[in-house]
C-alpha cells in the first residue's frame, strides 16, 4: 500500500510538469484527486487493512493527497500568471477611449424653457390642459359656435363630432377660468394640431398661450408684457407692431409683428421686403368668453395672447424650414 502511494505521488509529479494547457491540468486533477480518481481508489482499500496498520497508512495517504494538491495548485498558478501576462499585452492603455455621446435638449424645448423663464419673471404661472379636447373648450366657449366661419381657419382633426385634437392652446384659458376665480395670470404651453403642412406649417406644433384677468388691466399692459417678451427672446432693439386683426375670443384683437430679425427692417426675402414678421395673436378677452366661464364681464378685464413656438425658434435661429425640427437629424439638432 505504501509503495502504491509513493508511486502515485511520483507519477502525478512527473505528469503535472508535462502538462501545457489548462484543460489537461483539469483532466489530471480529476484523474488523481477526483471522487473516482486513483487516490480515492487506494483510500477505499484502507478499511480492509489490519487495525494496527490503518493509522500509519492513513497518514501517508493523506500526506500524498496534500502533496499532489499542492503540486497541482502551483502548476495552476503558473498557467494563470501566463494568461494574465498575455491579457496585459493585448490591452493598450494609451488608446483613446470610446467617446460618450451626451445629448441635449431639443431646440423647441430650449425655446419653450426660455419662454417660461421670461414669463415667470413677469409673475405668470404655468397651466395645463388636454391635447384631446372637447369641442366646447376648443371652440364653443371661445365664442366660436358650430357654424362660425372662424372654424375653417383651424383645419381641425376631429375624433368624433364633439371630440377633437386641440387646434390651439386657448381652451386652457377656459379650463383655467372655470376652475379658478380671478385674478389669473397664466401661460399654457403645449402641443396643438392642425391639418396643415408646408415649410412654415406642420400638423403638430407648439403654442404658448397667455392669459391675465384682473379688475384693472388694459391693452397697454398687453403691449408692455409682449414687448418685454420680445426684447428678452430676441434683441432689446427689436421693434413691435400691433396690427388690428380678428379672433372671436378677443376684442379688440391684434396680430403682433416684430422688425425682421435678418434685415432689421430694411426689407429682405425672409420678411418679403416688408421689414416685419408676424409672431403672435393677441387681444382683450371678449365678454362672451367671460360669460361662458361665469365670470362677470362688468367686473373683470382680461388680456390674452398665443404664439407658435416653432415660429419663434425659426426666427431666433434663422432656420428656413420648420420640418427640420421634427426630422430628428442629429447633424441639425447638435448645432443648438
Ligand atoms: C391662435 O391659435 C390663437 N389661439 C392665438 C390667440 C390666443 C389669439 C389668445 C388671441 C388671444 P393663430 O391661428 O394665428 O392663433 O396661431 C398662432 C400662431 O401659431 C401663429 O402665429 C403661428 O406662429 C403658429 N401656427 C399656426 N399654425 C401653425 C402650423 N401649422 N405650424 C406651425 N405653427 C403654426
Amino acid at each position: 500500500m505504501l509503495e502504491k502511494l509513493k508511486n502515485l505521488e511520483t507519477a502525478a509529479a512527473e505528469e503535472i510538469f508535462k502538462i501545457t494547457d489548462l484543460a489537461s491540468l483539469e483532466q489530471m486533477r480529476i484523474k488523481y484527486l477526483g471522487r473516482k480518481g486513483l487516490l480515492s481508489q487506494i483510500l477505499k482499500t484502507i478499511s480492509s487493512l489490519p487495525k494496527e496498520e490503518k493509522p500509519k497508512i492513513g497518514k501517508v495517504a493523506n500526506d500524498c493527497k496534500v502533496k499532489i494538491e499542492r503540486l497541482w495548485k502551483e502548476r495552476f498558478d503558473q498557467f494563470k500568471e501566463t494568461l494574465d501576462q498575455e491579457k496585459d499585452k493585448t490591452l493598450d492603455l494609451t488608446l483613446p477611449g470610446f467617446p460618450i455621446f451626451v445629448g441635449h435638449k431639443h431646440p423647441i424645448t430650449q425655446v419653450l424653457e426660455e419662454t417660461y423663464q421670461i414669463f415667470a419673471g413677469l409673475g405668470f404661472e404655468i397651466a395645463d390642459g388636454p391635447e384631446i379636447e372637447e369641442d366646447f373648450f376648443n371652440f364653443e366657449a371661445l365664442n366660436i359656435p358650430k357654424d362660425h366661419p372662424a372654424r375653417d381657419m383651424h383645419d381641425t382633426f376631429y375624433i368624433t363630432e364633439e371630440i377633437l385634437l386641440r387646434t390651439h392652446t386657448s381652451p386652457v384659458q377656459i379650463r383655467t377660468m372655470k376652475s379658478h376665480p380671478p385674478p389669473i395670470r397664466i401661460i399654457a404651453p403645449g402641443k396643438v394640431y392642425r391639418r396643415d403642412a408646408d415649410i412654415t406649417h406642420t400638423p403638430m406644433f407648439h403654442q404658448v398661450e397667455g392669459l391675465l384677468v384682473d379688475t384693472e388691466t388694459s391693452f397697454s399692459d398687453l403691449k408692455g408684457i409682449l414687448t418685454v417678451f420680445v426684447h428678452q427672446m430676441f434683441d432689446p432693439e427689436t421693434k413691435l407692431r400691433f396690427r388690428p386683426s380678428f379672433f372671436p375670443f378677443t376684442e379688440p384683437s391684434a396680430e403682433v409683428d416684430i422688425s425682421c430679425v435678418l434685415c432689421h427692417g430694411t426689407g429682405c426675402r425672409l420678411c418679403s421686403d416688408t421689414g416685419w414678421i408676424e409672431i403672435l395673436g393677441a387681444g382683450m378677452v371678449h365678454p362672451k368668453v367671460f360669460e361662458s366661464v361665469e365670470y362677470d364681464p362688468q367686473k373683470n378685464i382680461g388680456l390674452a395672447f398665443g404664439m407658435g413656438i416653432e415660429r419663434i425658434a425659426l426666427l431666433k435661429y434663422g432656420i428656413g424650414d420648420i420640418r427640420l425640427f421634427f426630422e430628428n437629424d442629429l447633424r441639425f439638432l447638435s448645432q443648438f
